[in-house]
């Protein structure tokens, strides 16, 4: 009887000291995942990126290119926001994600002015602000960390050095040749930048006539429209300058349904910019002319950045990612199927 209690209260004692210890170590192992879940989340760096819109397959492929960069397995928690082309909608998003307290801005202005006061404020709250792609125009630099973009006016020079070896190739030297531009939004770095540095090689010659130049706000519906125009008004054009790829797609189809040709063996020489994988064909195929290459593929850029500034690493105030000029003659195969936009 005795030893029999005794062996019941040995049971008890032991039920006891198990369920004791499962609730220690229960209870533990919850407070050590929540824990762990706090710490993961404030290791996070929090990014709010502010896009201008949606209008090309530039845009597109910049868009991918930031959001495959900072993924939550790259350690960032990223807060996009698409700004349809509305300078106001920038403003708003870059005003939340100072109010939710972002360690960085990330933003590709659609314009270049107008940005002093919002960036005064991100100043203030202590968040850095890193520009993407276009550039703004302000009088303290300090209002912005850097800039991570293509150099515009280089563009611009390389599609007009393109056209000087043309034209001599051509023995065109003297005679009139006639220039119409499709501009992209106006007074967006890109537009800006591609229009003077074409100009600066255009106004050495004499027998170059920029026509017209009207905006066509890089998109392909736009540059349709604006291209029926041109032809309306100009029955002789040699040479369309599109200030990207999406505007030249609507400017060749207005080209063709007016009866023209173009291209390489056309009436209508096409100087294109952007490159994405569509042109790259027609450059390929002897459809444009020319495509000056504006490398969206900012992510990685963007990445390192960050990481020297989370280092303390003094930072550049500019970077120009890389960027190359396809004509048919350098247009392979292997560039083709490697296109990732
Ligand atoms: O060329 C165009 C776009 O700013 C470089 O914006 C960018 C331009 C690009 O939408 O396609």
């Amino acid at each position: 009887m005795f030893r029999k209690k005794s062996y019941g209260i040995a049971v008890i004692g032991i039920l006891l000291v198990l369920v004791l210890m499962l609730m220690m170590f229960g209870s533990r192992l919850f407070t050590d995942i929540d824990e762990t879940t706090q710490v993961e989340k404030e290791n996070q760096i929090v990014v709010g990126v502010s896009q201008l819109g949606s209008e090309s397959g530039f845009r597109t492929a910049n868009t991918e290119s930031v959001q495959n960069a900072f993924t939550q397995e790259n350690g960032y928690f990223l807060i996009y926001n698409n700004a349809r082309q509305r300078q106001e909608n920038q403003l708003k998003a870059i005003r939340s994600f100072i109010s939710q307290r972002v360690d960085y801005i990330i933003f590709s202005p659609v314009v270049e002015t107008g940005w002093e006061t919002v960036l005064q404020e991100a100043k203030e709250a202590g968040i850095p602000v890193i520009l993407m792609d276009r550039s703004v125009d302000v009088e303290d630099e300090s209002l912005y960390v850097t800039c991570v973009g293509s150099d515009f006016v280089e563009e611009g020079e390389k599609a007009g050095h393109w056209l000087e070896q043309e034209l001599r190739k051509r023995g065109r030297t003297q005679e009139p040749v006639n220039i119409v531009v499709l501009t992209g939004t106006e007074g967006s770095s890109s537009q800006l930048g591609r229009t003077v540095g074409f100009d600066l090689v255009a106004n050495k010659h004499e027998n170059w006539n920029i026509l017209e130049q009207k905006c066509a706000e890089f998109t392909s519906t736009r540059g349709k429209e604006v291209m029926r125009g041109f032809l309306s008004r100009y029955p002789d054009i040699d040479v369309v300058v599109s200030q990207n790829d999406d505007m030249t797609f609507g400017a060749i189809e207005a080209i063709k349904e007016s009866g023209q040709t173009v291209g390489v063996n056309g009436d209508i020489m096409i100087i294109s910019f952007d490159a994405v994988a569509g042109a790259l064909e027609m450059v390929a195929d002897g459809t444009i002319n020319v495509d000056i290459e504006c490398n969206p593929n900012q992510g990685e850029y963007l990445l390192q950045v960050i990481d020297m500034l989370e280092a303390g690493e003094p930072v550049e105030k500019q970077y120009y990612v890389k960027e190359d000029v396809f004509t048919m003659e350098n247009v392979t195969r292997e560039i083709l199927e490697e296109r990732s936009y």
